[in-house]
This record gives C-alpha cells, sequence and structure tokens, in this order.
C-alpha cells in the first residue's frame, strides 16, 4: 500500500490549487473495493492508473468519491446512504457507492461504454455495436451517478468526473444546481468529427460534457478534435480553446497525466537484487518488457508478431533476448476479448515451439494481473520496454518504466500512444509496421550507452517535471482561473 506523506510539497501545492474547497470526484470504478472471502470480508485497492493517481489527493485532501460498488461485499459495508469511509485501515474520505443492477451492468458498462463509445473512440468502428437499449441505460446510469452526487455536494464543492462512461453526468448536475463548479477529464483520445460524428447519441454527448466549466484531455491534437466537434456538432464558436455559450463560457485544455515519479524511483531501490536475480532466472543477457491490459487496443498481437519477425531476422539474438509479456484481464465477460486470449495464447505458444532450446524461453507471458512489487521488478529488470498500443489515451506504464529505470533502459512507443507527444525521444515506432518494430527492438539492444544515457536523462527529466501532482495542480488551478475570470 502506497504510503501518503500529506505535508510534501506536492500535496501542499495541490491543497493550494484546490483553493480550500472540497473535492468530490466521480468515476465509475471506484478506488476500493469490498470482497467476501473465507477469511472475512476484504478491503482492497483497485489497479489503475486513475486510482493511483486519484487516490493519494483524495486521502491527503479529504472529500468524496462516488463511484460504482462493484465488491460482492461492497454494500454490506456501507451505512445507509450507501457510504463507507476509506482506505479501510486509516480512513481519510468518504466512497459513496452506486448499486448497479446486472441489467445495468451488462447495458451501460459492458454495452454503451466498451461496445459503443470504447470502439468509436479508439478508431475501431467494426466492432461498435449500436443498441438504442444499451443507450437508455446508459442515461439511467448516469441519472443515478448525478443524483449521488447532487446528494453529497455541499455549496462550493468542487466536483470533478472522470471519463467516458459518464459524460451526462455534468448537464445532469448542472440542470439542478446551475451554480455548481464541475470539471471533467476525458482519459481516452477524442477522434477526428468524421468519426465521432458516426454515433447517433452525438449531440448528447457534446451538450453532456458542455455543462462543465472545464475539461481536461491528455493531448493538444484531442483538443483539437474536440474543439472541431463541438463547432461542426452544435454549430457553437469557439476562440482559442475557449467554448463561448450565450450565458458561459468553457475552457478546453490539454494536461497530461503523469506518474509519482519520485516514488516510482524510490520504490524502485528495494526490487535491485530481485531485477538482478531476475536475468540469471530466465537465462538472459536481455529483458523486453511488456505491461498491457488484454484490450485489442493495446496491440499485444501486433507486438507478438514483430518479436517473431525480430527472432527470424536476427538469429544472433537467440539465447540472448527474452520477452517478458504481462497481459492484465479485464472486461473477461466479453465474448470479444476471451477470443483475443486465446488467440494470444495460441500465438505465444507458437512462437516458443518454434524458436526455444533448452534453457531458453523466448517468450514469457503471464495472463494475471501482478503485485505491484511484481510490476517494479519488472521495470527495474528490462532493458527495454516495447509498448506499442494501436492507439491509447496516454498509456502510464511508459512513464512508469522511465520513473522506475535509473540506469538508462531504453524505451520503445507507439506513435499512436498520448504518451509519443511528450516522450519523444523515445524510440518511436508504427505498431502496424512489423519490420519496422523488429529493427527497432535491434537497435534499442545495440544502442550506445552514450546515446541511451542521452535519450534517457531527458525522458526522465520530462517524467519527473511532468508528474502525477503537476497534472494535479495544473488541472486545478486551470480550473479555479474559470471562477476567478467571471467574478
Ligand atoms: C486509461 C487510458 C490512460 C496494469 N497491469 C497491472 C497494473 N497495471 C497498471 C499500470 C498502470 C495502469 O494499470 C494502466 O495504465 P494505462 O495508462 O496503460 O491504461 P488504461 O487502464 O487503459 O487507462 C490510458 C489512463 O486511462 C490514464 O489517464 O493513460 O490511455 O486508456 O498504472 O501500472 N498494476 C499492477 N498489476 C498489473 O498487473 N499492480
Amino acid at each position: 500500500m502506497k504510503e501518503i506523506h500529506s505535508d510534501t510539497p506536492g500535496f501542499q501545492k495541490i491543497k493550494g490549487a484546490l483553493g480550500g474547497n472540497r473535492l468530490v470526484l466521480v468515476s465509475n470504478r471506484g478506488p476500493y473495493t469490498h470482497e467476501k472471502s473465507r477469511r472475512g470480508i476484504i478491503c482492497e485497492r483497485t489497479v489503475g492508473g486513475l486510482v493511483s493517481a486519484l487516490d493519494p489527493v483524495m486521502q491527503s485532501c479529504g472529500g468524496v468519491w462516488v463511484a460504482w460498488g462493484s465488491g460482492n461485499a461492497d454494500f454490506v459495508v456501507t451505512d445507509s446512504q450507501n457510504r463507507v469511509r476509506v482506505p479501510c485501515e486509516d480512513t481519510r474520505y468518504t466512497l459513496k457507492r452506486i448499486r448497479l443492477s446486472e441489467r445495468e451492468i451488462s447495458r451501460y458498462y459492458y454495452g454503451f461504454s466498451n461496445r459503443v463509445l470504447w470502439p468509436i473512440f479508439h478508431l475501431f468502428p467494426e466492432k461498435v455495436c449500436l443498441k438504442t437499449e444499451y443507450w437508455n441505460s446508459y442515461q439511467k446510469v448516469n441519472e443515478k451517478f448525478a443524483k449521488g452526487v447532487l446528494e453529497e455536494t455541499k455549496p462550493n464543492d468542487l466536483i470533478w468526473v472522470q471519463d467516458y462512461h459518464l459524460s451526462l453526468v455534468p448537464r445532469l448536475v448542472r440542470d439542478e444546481n446551475k451554480d455548481a463548479k464541475i470539471a471533467f477529464f476525458w482519459h481516452i483520445p477524442w477522434p477526428h468529427w468524421d468519426t465521432f460524428s458516426n454515433l447517433p447519441w452525438r449531440e448528447e454527448i457534446l451538450n453532456g460534457l458542455l455543462s462543465s466549466d472545464i475539461i481536461g484531455f491528455h493531448t493538444e491534437s484531442y483538443v483539437k478534435n474536440f474543439l472541431e466537434c463541438v463547432k461542426k456538432g452544435l454549430d457553437i464558436p469557439v476562440d482559442n480553446g475557449i467554448i463561448n455559450l450565450p450565458d458561459r463560457q468553457i475552457r478546453v485544455k490539454a494536461v497530461p497525466i503523469g506518474v509519482d515519479c519520485e516514488q516510482f524511483t524510490q520504490l524502485s531501490r528495494s526490487v535491485i537484487l530481485r531485477a538482478a536475480r531476475l536475468h540469471r532466472r530466465l537465462h538472459t543477457k536481455y529483458i523486453i518488457l511488456g505491461v498491457d491490459r488484454l484490450d485489442y487496443t493495446k496491440g499485444i498481437m501486433n507486438k507478438l508478431m514483430a518479436f517473431e519477425r525480430f527472432l527470424e531476422k536476427y538469429p544472433e539474438f537467440h539465447e540472448k533476448v527474452v520477452l517478458v509479456q504481462t497481459a492484465t484481464p479485464t472486461r473477461t465477460k466479453v465474448e470479444e476479448y476471451r477470443e483475443m486470449k486465446k488467440e494470444i495464447d495460441e500465438t505465444v505458444g507458437r512462437i516458443n515451439g518454434r524458436f526455444q532450446r533448452i534453457g531458453w524461453v523466448p517468450i514469457r507471458y503471464f495472463y494475471r494481473t501482478i503485485s505491484q512489487d511484481r510490476l517494479l521488478t519488472y521495470y527495474k529488470a528490462a532493458d527495454v520496454a516495447l509498448i506499442t498500443p494501436l492507439i491509447d489515451g496516454m498509456n502510464l506504464v511508459a512513464k512508469e518504466y522511465i520513473a522506475t529505470k535509473d540506469n538508462g533502459g531504453v524505451l520503445i512507443l507507439s506513435e499512436f500512444a498520448g504518451a509519443a507527444e511528450e516522450l519523444n525521444e523515445a524510440i518511436l515506432v508504427n505498431p502496424h509496421d512489423t519490420d519496422a518494430v523488429a529493427d527497432a527492438i535491434k537497435n534499442a539492444l545495440e544502442m550506445s550507452s552514450e546515446e541511451k544515457k542521452q535519450r534517457f536523462d531527458v525522458l526522465k527529466e520530462k517524467t519527473r517535471e511532468h508528474d502525477v501532482y503537476w497534472w494535479l495542480e495544473r488541472f486545478f488551478t486551470e480550473w479555479r482561473k474559470t471562477y476567478e475570470k467571471s467574478v
């Protein structure tokens, strides 16, 4: 569990940027779940970038987090208002849980969020499944979340809504409380109008978001696309990142999320020995690492094909390189994700069968959620991180890898990850170009120590400078400016 130092300069700055106001955070998944086990009810922190970024702030600043209660004992531990104090062992803030029925989970979450918005916004039109019952459920569930927010909000609270599952919440809250202070952060890409305009409910989604006072994205190109959609979809004037409505203005900003660089660097010191042992255990000189949720956007299949091509083209690296690939289970109830898992299992088996020798297995593949310690050990041990999403809002793994290393690891990064806009000292690749990725692996392994250090030092400096505290402080400062201007 992460230790919180609420008096560090990072947190002091964030508190300053919040201006003493309380935060009401709203997201689909909550930061903690309660699950029944043989040992009783266990409280666990959820794995993922959003929770890693926001739980420490909530712990430090207090407030309320409104989220879906998805654990099987989540409502056993809550009070009559569906509230529970968290973290469980040292409570610091309130978690308000929203109860969803099986049908809502199936239609709002697996349906509209994951089979409509996710594929449209990640440019996979062939995977989109448009059903009116999904949309109806999405509206109902957004209403439930908005009601939960309104029950918890006091005057002057700052309501911060996260991500594509909840795009209608700002409007639903504003309809009931016109003075509410609302911000939105969109964590996935925002596509061009040509793609977005295919969405039958495009106006409702835009209008939902436009009830916020500020909307944040990871990159300038997502901001540009979003503003274009507002102009074309709603015929509303946009000027220099400001949307002008008759009665108010909305600021739209690129504020790229970061990681707690200092903490990754510090924690990584505790895994130095384990990282060294990993090379010996895998009988390899070089370790290449991939850490991805098992999602079609993350490009795991393309990566495997590129690694196979690398082994074909450059046999001098046989018995010297191992690809460690973790695939974190996600959306396991969706048939398509189960099929993708099968395809990846088979491909790993085929490539290993083709190249392995006694004592050397070229791909070590793990389909499971690994512990934070193990993740750090992998980051620390890896000579190269191979991060090749076909498209990705940001990709925190790239930043976590750089934050953990202190001795010049090489980052190979897809040019279609939001992180590539900032981390352009990485070896940038087109993940669809199998040969180019294979060559990039060779180049990474053969790179001179001088070039490695030059690139790494800049990447580390950027990751350190634009860390998670910078993200929060910058976003909150921009948010507060909204109200200062209108006074
Ligand atoms: C969305 C956007 C955007 C993963 N597997 C394990 C594990 N993780 C942690 C990583 C990292 C996080 O989960 C994954 O972050 P990503 O950024 O890669 O991706 P998404 O989950 O797709 O998130 C994305 C992000 O929002 C933030 O705005 O960057 O583009 O799609 O922190 O370390 N952690 C542990 N075990 C695992 O097996 N402990």
